[in-house]
């Protein structure tokens, strides 16, 4: 009996160290393990992204195209200056009554870009056209000629 209580009390001993060194671990959960992806992490990104610099007040690349019903993110880097990013929703030329052909995730007028910074724009083709994408804050000498296209091909 005696041996049979020793066993026991080095058991509980066992368990209870298994507790003190276990119990640490548990308590340093990862705290995204709550909070939800933030809308621009890595796995809500679309498939396709791509990158726009935005160096000497010239977009580039300047043509981007797209099919109808595509994702895409557009990754805005920040040049010299602090700039912003107008995409228009319409298409050129569009009459008064025709609907956008683009959405936005994050619909914002005026997507600003500081200095060295991206700001990601996730859009969705729906409608083929032509769409165009400028500057939309005074950025220096040349602001008004920064300005690129969206080209929206039908669906093949
Ligand atoms: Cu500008």
């Amino acid at each position: 009996m005696k041996i049979i209580g020793k066993v026991l009390s080095n058991i509980v001993i066992l368990a209870a160290l298994a507790f003190v060194l276990v119990r640490p671990a548990l308590a340093q959960e990862p705290p995204d393990a709550v909070t939800p992806n933030p809308p621009h992490s890595p796995a809500n990104r679309p498939a396709r992204v791509v990158t726009v610099s935005t160096k000497d007040f010239t977009f580039a690349p300047q043509l981007i195209h797209l099919k109808v019903n595509e994702k895409v993110e557009l990754d805005v880097t920040g040049g010299t200056e602090e700039l912003g990013v107008r995409v228009n929703p319409f298409p050129d030329g569009a009459k008064a009554n025709t609907p956008p052909g683009l959405s936005f995730l994050f619909g914002e007028d005026c997507y600003k870009v500081k200095k060295g910074q991206m700001v990601p724009i996730l859009i969705e083709a729906t409608e083929p056209g032509t769409y165009t994408f400028s500057c939309c804050k005074d950025c220096g000498s040349k602001h008004k000629t920064m300005t690129g296209k969206i080209v929206v091909d039908p669906a093949t």
